[in-house]
This record gives C-alpha cells, structure tokens and sequence, in this order.
C-alpha cells in the first residue's frame, strides 16, 4: 500500500469505478424498502458555491447511509434552469439565454461529479426542455379547462426594472427582490391558478409533517392565514350594500367609519365626478400590493362623501378610501373601528374622525384611548344591548343578531391568495393557451402540445421578451373555430416547475405527466434545503402534489416526509456572496485538497441546522486528518494480514479498545441516521483514531481488534468521505464496493465495562488511579485503594482518618 495519501490519484479512479459500474443508477424494486433523498436542485448560475457543497454533501451522506442500511435509495439530480439570471446574462454578453444555460449546465455538472456526490444521473432533468415543461403545460390545460386556472386583470407588483409581475413574497420593503427598484402597482391580465380552493387542506395537512421543522410549518400556517371572523353589510343610499369582513365583530359598535380600497367599485364610482379623488386612486398605484408593506406605510386616504347606515345603530357613517385596505382581501372594505385597531386609530387621527371606545379590560383596570387604539379583547360597554358581555361572547351574540337581520354571518377567511403564475419575461414555460376573437381564450390542445420556446434568439439590449415581437412564434391558427388566433407570450413563473421536478425525477424519460414508477418513490423521504424556501417552494410544491394526486397520477398527500433546513455559509459573519466578494470557490479547493477534503470539513463545521462559518485553518484540519486516516491503515496492513477475533481471549486493553470502538458505532449511527448531526460522528471517529493511534499492540489477538476497529472506522466514514474509504477498503483485503456493504452494527455485548477506573485522592489531591471489578462493592474499593503502591508511598507516616467512596468516580482518603 502507498505511503502517502494521494486524493486526486484516488478520486478519479473511484469515481471512474463508480461509473463503469453505474453504481448509484436506481431501479424499483417493490421487494426493497425505498428512500427517495432529495437536495433542492440548483439554478444553473455558473459555477457551484460553497452553498450547494453544503447541501449536496449533507444529501449524499444521508443516502448513502440509508443506502448501507440495505435501502433501496434513489438520488438524482437537476437543473432548475429557467429564469431572470439568463435573461440578464444574455442582455449583458450578448449570448442566447439557452445557450448560456446549457454551458453553465455542463460546467456544474462536472463539478458535481467531481465531489463524488451518488446521484443517478440517467434521471438528470433541466426544467428548460421541451421534455419536461411540456407536462407542466399539459397540466395547466387541463386544470383550465377544470376552473383550476383562470385569467383575471389584477393590480400587481411590477418591476420596472426588471419589467415582470412579482409575487408578493417577492417584495421586500416595496423593493423588488432582486434588484432592489422600487415596485409599483399595475393593472394587468393574468394568469391565476386557484391554490385557495387547497387553503384548508394546506393548513391540515400540516399535521401530517411531524418530520418538518416546528418553525417551518408555522410559517406555512401563517401564510395561509386561516381567520374565522364576520361578513355583515352596511346599506349605501342608492348602491349596492357594502360588504366588509372583520375578525372583531365584538367592536361593531365603534365603528366610526368604513373604508374601501381604492380599486373597489364605490371609490371607482364616487371618482367619477370627483377629480382630486381621482387623483389620489391614481397615485395609490404606485405603492405596492404586497401585504407585508400594510404595517409601515403611511395611512392615506380621502372622503368619499357616501354615507353607509351602521347595520344595528342605523346611524350614518362616512365611507372613506384608505390605501392601506386591500381588493383582494376579504371584500375590499373594513368597517373601521379606530379605538381597538391601530391602523384605523392611525387614520382616523390624520383625517379628524370620531374615536368610540367600546372595548375594557376584563379585570375591571381602566384604559383610555387617548394616545393609542387598545387592541386586546376585553368586555364591552357603550355598545347598548351588548353591553358586559365578553369579546368571545359579543362576537357570538352579534353575529346571531346580524343574521337574524339578514344582515350577516360568520365567516372563515383565507391570507393566502390564488397564485399569479403569468411572467411577461421570456425565458420560461410558454403558458399553454391561444387568444381568439371569436372563441376567446383556449388552451392548447393536448395534440399540440408541447408550445416550444424558440431558443434561437437574437438578444440585444432589449429588457422585453423577444417571443412579444416574433410573429413566427405568436401567430397560430384557433383550435376551435380555425381562425387566426394569437398564443399568449407570457410564460410560467419558474416556481412551476419546481414545483414539480421530484416527482419527474422518478420517471424523467415517462410518456405521460408521471408514471407509475411516481406511486413507487413518492413521497421524498428526505428533502434538504435552504430556509429561504420555506414558505413559496414548499407551499407550491404540496399544492402541485394534491393536483397531481387528484389527476390520479400519486397516490400520497404530501410531497415530502422529513424536511432538513440547511443554515447559510458565512465568511466574517456575514452571508456568502458575490456582492460582498467574500466567496470562497469550491473548486480551487477541490483541486488542491481533493473532493474528500472538502466534503469532511464542510461536513464536519457545524450541525446541518446552523450556520457555518467559514475558516481557511479547518480546511488544512481535514486535510490532516485524512492523512492520519491513511497512515494509520497503511502502518496496520504493513503490519500482517488479519486473523480472526477470539472475543473470549481479550485481555483489559483489547476489550477497551473493543468498548470504544462499538460505543463509537452507536453513536455514529445514531448522529448520522437519526440526528443528522455528521460533525459530532466525525468527532467520534477521531477520537477513536486517537486510541488506536495509540493501541500499540502486535500480539494476534491486539491485532485482530484492531483489525476490526479500522474496517468498521472505514465503514463509518464511507458516507463522508466516499473515495478514500474505498480505497482503504480495498487496500484491508477487499475487493467489493464500500456503498455495497452493510452499516456496521454494534456489539451489545462489547459496551459491558467489567472493570472501571477509578481517582483516589488524597486529602482531595489526584494521587493514583485504580480500576476494580464494575460491581465491586465499598470495602472492595477501599481497600483496593489504600492498597495502591503509589497511595502507599504517599499516606506513608500518616493516619488514615477517613475514606470517601463516590462510587463510579472516586476515592478520597482523608489523611494527617
Ligand atoms: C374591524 C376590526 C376591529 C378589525 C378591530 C380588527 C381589529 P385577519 O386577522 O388578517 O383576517 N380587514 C378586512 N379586510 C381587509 C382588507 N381588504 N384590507 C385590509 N384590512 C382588512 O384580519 C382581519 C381584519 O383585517 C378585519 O377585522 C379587518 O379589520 C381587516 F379592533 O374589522 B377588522
Ligand atoms: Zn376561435
């Protein structure tokens, strides 16, 4: 065996091994428990970070761990590679978007199999091909023609910068997302898909996900934002009733005004001979529709001089616009309450409106609304016949009473709103559908399918999509009618498909959305991946999943069973990134340590969960630390050829070796497959290299324990460092693969101690240490004690006058 560890020598050979082998190409096999381990898939941005190392490292660990525990496990790997990025690139360097796309594709490709990672990369999928996207649209013609999918003209959050739609999540602080423009609103068509009718059973089936993160799934169930409150209306003279929803019905008699938002049909209305109101439903464009923004910005607003009839008082109270009420939430309208909410109170104290508080503290204490709205619920006075009832009694006793009016009932809302999948960008899915005079909207028929992008495009300086201006691309004949009809150029918002890609991953090459190879490995057993998806991806991938069960194509609730969130890599405390210019590339470190290298320190930094930051030192550590790996094997197989173990001749230094190495085995085990903690298992292994470092011994039976040590040490490490171990096995006598063989199990009776070892001390100083039989009793320690050669030097002369025994730990002999 060589002297020296040489990992580039040793990876390619590895991994050309793994390959002539097909080694890690997955087939369904019913026999065979499955795990389906899955890393979200990378964009295709250039070249890897030391992100997707982190994450790809943790997902093959894991499979190839499941894999040893005799599973059968499927792991591939993709390419979500539709998106903004190649538009930019391409405006930038004057290359196709596709072009640079398949080119980026190539390059991380190799840097993947450069690290060894076990992917089936006969499934690879690049969300780009006709292959794949063509099922996406298929999908969507038939959830059109089921009502699933619908156009509608909605105020959105456009990018002037960017010139794309934005969902809300993708406006931060009214900024776009990526290139921080500030948003405006805009009126535009779009295309919608109905993710409201699946809001209950999003929010359910939350429960199911016990191997999620607590904290993920309370992000879910807030974005889902399930509220039971009231619909009532007020009567308008002369218009429709107006219908606002309110989570406080226990506050409607201190309503002092209504609001509507400035797209609501009355303000539309009551514009029309009113110029300044006009002005000001104009300027509410310009602020973004994005929820988030409701809490911070200024409340604004303007009279629209109708006056609604409060539903019990019958007393009149102004109808106001208010650019922080919301179209699409509720009905559009609020009944405002300024003393018991603070976005009313705010409002109302701008523009001079009444204040009535009709909301105390229940204990009786006394609050006044003088300087804030008090927004806890309490017990309510001033409000007639409601009066000393509580707020969840109140909200009850009003409801009966609105509705025995007809004038309202409870009600069960929804935050979350149907998605806007319409992109005006070019580089993506091209939405399925065909405009005709005649016949209106139509989508494509299956037979037509797959709309192909035209990838061959000039690109200029251009920010608009190319597809708006190439008739060759947009000028189309009506399936229904024959006439001349135009397809829509927008295209699919790329979380469509990746909403999806997991299950394509199982059968890539189906002629069909999916197939029955989906049922096989669905849902993913493990999912990883970064905490900045925890709302949008994951939210849109459960709601794909229930549409395809409900098409008949899966047969499972959920997506996916176990969830790990990856925390980020820092440099200096602050996030990785280009911007900062405090990247460190993966692949100057690939070259010059080795994939093996790599992945232990990355590995090895910090638990999964947390952040890791990044330390040029911890690199040369694992470096190091594979090296004593090596020698340490190299001077064992140099030393003979194994024998077997006699478990019934150990002497006290064999069976401690043995201990270490079996309690090692546990915990590795249990850190690895249960915990996922792999910096802890790799602390465990290097201790136990440390003892056998340090067992020294030759005699058959010292070696054989030894022998036994470093094969399951071997083992252990295959999942982290995947080539060295391979070598190493061969190099200890074997000419199988390391991913073929079986986790090692742990000997139970291995870990039984019969002797422990024990402190004595004198007058509380260390002086000796002893070891007795494990269940000695008191006077055996004692006098075991007082018996060593070194107590005996050292109480020489002196009076024993008391021996403490804390059994398990120490013996302290009191002495003078
Ligand atoms: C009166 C009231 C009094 C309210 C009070 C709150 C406190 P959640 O819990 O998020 O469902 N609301 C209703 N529709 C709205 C819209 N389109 N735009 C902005 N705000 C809207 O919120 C429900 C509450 O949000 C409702 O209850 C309503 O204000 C407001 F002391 O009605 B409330
Ligand atoms: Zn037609």
């Amino acid at each position: 065996m060589n002297e020296e560890y040489q990992a580039q020598q040793i990876e390619e050979k590895v991994q050309k091994l793994w390959d002539e082998k097909s080694v890690f190409k997955a087939v369904e096999n019913t026999s065979k428990e499955k795990f389906y381990c899955l890393a979200m898939f990378p964009y295709p941005s250039g070249r890897l970070h030391m992100g997707h190392v982190r994450n790809y490292s943790i997902g093959d660990v894991i499979s190839r761990y499941q894999r040893m525990q005799g599973k059968n496990v499927l792991q591939p790997m993709g390419w979500d590679a539709f998106g903004l990025p190649a538009e930019n690139a391409a405006m930038k360097n004057k290359v196709a978007p596709a072009s640079w796309t398949y080119e980026n594709v190539d390059y991380m490709r190799d840097q993947l199999k450069r690290l060894g990672f076990a992917y089936d990369w006969d499934r690879e999928i690049a969300t780009c091909k006709p292959e794949y996207y063509r099922w996406e649209q298929w999908l969507f013609t038939r959830l059109f023609n089921k009502g699933m999918a619908y156009k509608k003209t909605a105020g959105v959050n456009w990018c002037p910068n960017d010139q794309t739609v934005l969902a809300n999540e993708q406006v931060i602080d009214g900024k776009c997302w990526r290139c921080d423009t500030s948003v405006e609103r805009r009126e535009i068509s779009q295309w919608f898909m109905k993710i409201t009718d699946y809001a209950q059973q999003l929010l359910d089936d939350l429960d199911q996900l016990d191997g999620w993160p607590e904290q993920v799934r309370t992000m879910q169930r807030n974005w889902i934002g399930r509220s039971t409150g009231v619909e009532l209306s007020f009567e308008v003279d002369g218009e429709e009733p107006l219908t606002v929803y309110t989570t406080r019905a226990d506050t409607l008699m201190g309503v002092t005004y209504v609001a509507v938002a400035a797209e609501h049909a009355l303000a539309k209305k009551a514009a029309r001979d009113n110029p300044e109101l006009q002005a000001f439903i104009e300027s509410c464009k310009t602020t973004s529709v994005a929820e988030a923004d409701v809490a911070t910005m200024e409340k604004k607003g303007m009279a629209t001089g109708f006056k609604a009839i409060h539903p019990i008082t019958g007393k009149e109270v102004p109808v106001w616009v208010a650019n922080f009420v919301l179209i699409d939430y509720g009905s559009g309208a609020v009944m405002s309450v300024p003393a018991h909410d603070s976005r009313d109170y705010a409002f109302a104290k701008n523009y001079g409106l009444d204040i009535k508080q009709v909301i105390y503290p229940a204990d009786g204490s006394d609050v006044t609304v003088e300087s804030e709205a008090f927004t806890e619920k309490g017990v309510l006075k001033n409000s007639a016949e409601f009066d000393g009832l509580n707020s969840e009694q109140a909200v009850d006793a009003i409801a009966e009473k609105l509705a025995s009016m007809d004038k309202g009932e409870k009600q069960i809302n929804f935050r979350l709103r149907d998605w806007g999948v319409s992109r005006q960008r070019y580089w993506g899915t091209p939405i399925p559908i065909i405009h005709c005079d005649k016949c209106g909207t139509v989508a494509v028929p299956e037979d037509q399918l797959p709309v192909v992008l035209p990838e061959d495009i000039a690109y200029g300086e251009d920010v608009g999509s190319p597809i708006k201006k190439m008739p060759e691309f947009y000028e189309t004949t009506c399936p229904e009618c024959g006439g001349k009809a135009e397809r829509e150029t927008d295209t699919f918002d790329t979380f469509f498909e990746s909403s999806w890609y997991y299950a394509r991953f199982t059968c890539p090459d189906a002629d069909s959305m999916l197939d029955e190879r989906a049922k096989y490995w669905t849902p993913v057993d493990q999912y990883i991946g970064g905490i900045e998806h925890a709302v949008l991806h994951l939210l849109y991938a459960r709601f794909f999943h229930k549409l395809m069960r409900d098409e008949g194509l899966l047969d499972s609730d959920e997506p996916f069973k176990n969830l790990l969130t990856q925390g980020m890599v820092l440099k200096d405390g602050s996030k990785m990134s280009k911007s900062k210019g405090n990247t460190v590339d993966p692949q100057q470190l690939i070259e010059r340590y080795g994939a093996d290298t790599v992945r232990l320190f990355i590995l090895f930094a910090a638990p999964p969960e947390q952040s890791l930051e990044w330390h040029d030192e911890g690199v040369d550590g694992a470096a190091r630390f594979l090296k004593r790996l090596w020698k340490l094997v190299a001077n064992h197989v140099a030393a003979g050829t194994p024998i077997e173990l006699n478990v019934d001749a150990l002497n006290t230094e064999q069976k401690n070796l043995r201990r270490k190495l079996h309690e090692t085995i546990a915990k590795v085990s249990d850190d690895i497959g249960r915990r996922h903690t792999f910096n802890t298992a790799i602390a465990a292994v290097m201790e136990l290299i440390n003892e056998l470092v340090k067992f020294d011994d030759n005699s058959e039976n010292g070696y054989a324990v030894r022998h036994e040590a470093i094969e399951a040490m071997v083992l252990m490490l295959s999942p982290i460092v995947p080539h060295i171990t391979q070598q190493l096995w061969n190099e200890l006598g074997h000419d199988d693969l390391v991913v073929e063989v079986n986790w090692p199990e742990y000997d139970e009776s291995a870990l039984v101690r019969d002797e422990i070892e024990l402190v004595v001390q004198v007058n509380g100083k260390l002086r000796s240490k002893i070891c007795v039989a494990a269940s000695a009793d008191k006077d055996s320690i004692e006098a075991a004690a007082l018996a060593d050669e070194k107590i005996m030097t050292n109480i020489e002369g002196k009076t024993v006058r008391k021996v403490i025994v804390v059994p398990g730990r120490l013996v302290n002999i009191v002495a003078n």
